[in-house]
């Protein structure tokens, strides 16, 4: 691939292939092969988008939400038009399952759909004034430049999280996706251009970190939305965190439990453990890597989990019968290896060890994937183990067994760092309603596997997790300021 055929960013309604000389290339974690170049962004490349968010502002900003959601719609109806192409090249660039792959641009039309609908929806309050002939309420009006920094385990999906809201809001943004997923981001772009979006709302840039941080560091930008790791997410909060009035809603992972109580169905037990751990591999911000279990049905899971991790369908994840994809990519690999390695040296029963597959495992053709089956082991509970409080991002699952009352459970659900989400499996409404009221989480399921958004509702953690926000309605939180607007309506001289 020459220079000249890399994809390019979008700044200013232009294609261009911005200041920089470098390229970066796009690869398929099932194959090894490369997809697409782009080019990669420089701080020049953020200083001109900045520029031309700023620019755009004004007028944008003048718009009506409703005026501003139609070049929204506009998107909503390509995303269903393009969905299973832009389904497939999910699928191809980071690797998960194709019904994941179409899953994430329905989670991203679900997104679309819920800002612009709320466009006619009422945004602000009327309250009562302490004096009878005055008007009171509070208004919301947008921030101004906003930058978004997205991951690659969402590509289609997270990006509109932060993108729909923010835009219908009346803030103009400049996006800088993951070096991983840059294809889905072009695709993206593509609907903004083909949307008559007015030059500057909406910018694109390509790149890694070094992009990102210019995006954080730029005082034009007044709120900067972001998903990803805790370390670069903590980075970041407290790079902004000095600066008043300017903030960073963060979303960074978790380490995620199940907690299994005696009063389980077990069906419901298994299905739910099996999907939280196993499904986009492992990496999913709320999969699961801790099941917590009741003694009195522990040696029963376990039996039913370790027979089904043992047997799990892993491939090419085109194919439909294929339950785990590969892992992003090498990197991600030896992380879950290191890990894997670690939790044997912190005392590790392994029950299931499909980190290295057999050759005949490894669908043809696909030799040069990230391949890895489940890493799957018990351990007796002690709260400093590493294995059990650091994120791996990965199939790695410790099985945990607790004794006495479910207090215990929650004492061990809450002792990590993390606080993003979790599930309990009980008949009992007492257990379900404690977990609800004191699991330290902010996303937590009940009787359901610990995965899944629906995007009118919060979605977000706490702790080193993140600070709540980044979620449908929290977003407007994040990206709009508020005034609170008195009017005397009397020809009393106050
Ligand atoms: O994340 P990064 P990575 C976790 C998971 C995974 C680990 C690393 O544990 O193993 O993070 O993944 C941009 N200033 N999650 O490396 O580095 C970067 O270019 C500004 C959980 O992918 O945080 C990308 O666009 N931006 C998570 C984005 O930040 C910077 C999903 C995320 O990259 C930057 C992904 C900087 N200094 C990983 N450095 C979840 N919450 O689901 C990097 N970036």
């Amino acid at each position: 691939m020459s220079t000249d055929d890399s994809r390019r960013h979008y700044i200013d309604g232009e294609w261009t292939t911005g200041t920089g000389d470098e390229t970066f290339t796009s690869q398929n974690p099932a194959t090894g092969e490369a997809l697409a170049s782009f080019h990669r962004g420089t701080e020049d490349d953020v200083d001109r988008a900045l520029a031309a968010a700023e620019d755009a502002y004004d007028e944008w900003r003048s718009l009506s939400h409703i005026d501003r959601a139609e070049y929204l719609w506009d998107i909503y109806h390509e995303l269903r038009d393009r969905h299973e192409e832009l389904g497939e090249i999910v699928t191809m660039e980071c690797g998960k399952e194709i019904s994941e792959g179409l899953a994430d641009v329905t989670e991203s039309w679900h997104m679309v759909e819920w800002a612009a609908g709320n466009a006619r929806h009422p945004h602000g309050d009327v309250v009562p004034s302490e004096i009878a002939s005055k008007d009171a309420y509070m208004r919301r009006k947008p921030k101004g430049v906003v930058g978004c920094i997205t991951p690659w385990n969402f590509p289609v999906a997270i990006p509109f999280w932060h993108l729909a809201v923010t835009l219908v809001e009346g803030n103009t943004v400049v996006w800088k996706p993951a070096e991983q997923t840059p294809w889905c981001a072009h695709i993206i772009a593509e609907m903004f251009e083909d949307s008559g979006i007015p030059d500057g709302v909406f910018n694109l840039v390509q790149g890694y970190g070094d992009a990102g941080n210019a995006i954080v560091e730029d005082d034009r930008v007044e709120t900067v939305l972001f998903t990803g790791s805790a370390e670069v997410g903590h980075k970041i909060a407290s790079k902004v965190g000095g600066e008043p009035g300017k903030i960073a809603a963060c979303e960074m992972g978790g380490k995620n439990a199940v907690v299994i109580t005696e009063e389980a169905d077990l069906d419901i037990a298994v299905h739910s453990a099996v999907m939280s751990s196993f499904k986009t591999t492992g990496q999913r911000c709320v999969s699961s890597e801790r099941l917590i279990v009741h003694e009195d049905l522990y040696d029963e899971f376990k039996e039913r989990f370790v027979d089904i991790a043992s047997d799990i369908a892993v491939g090419d994840p085109l194919e439909e019968d294929t339950f785990m994809g590969p892992l992003i990519e090498d990197d991600q690999v030896e992380k879950f290896k290191r890990y894997n390695d670690l939790a044997r040296e912190e005392g590790a029963n392994v029950l299931v060890d499909r980190a290295d597959l057999g050759a005949e495992e490894i669908p043809e053709g696909h030799e040069e994937g990230h391949w890895v089956g489940p890493f799957v082991y018990e351990i007796d509970y002690d709260e400093d183990l590493r294995c059990i409080n650091e994120e791996v991002f990965g199939p790695h699952v410790a099985l945990l067994k607790y004794s006495g009352d479910f207090d215990r459970a929650l004492e061990m659900h809450n002792s990590v760092d993390y606080g993003l989400a979790g599930a309990i499996i009980s008949e009992d409404y007492r257990q379900i309603n404690q977990f609800r009221d004191e699991a330290e989480i902010g996303l937590a399921y009940g009787n359901l596997p610990c995965i899944g958004a629906e995007v009118h509702l919060p979605f977000g953690g706490v702790k080193k997790s993140g600070n709540g926000l980044p979620s449908g309605r929290e977003v407007i939180e994040a990206v709009t300021e508020r005034t609170a607007w008195t009017l005397n309506n009397s020809k009393d001289i106050e």
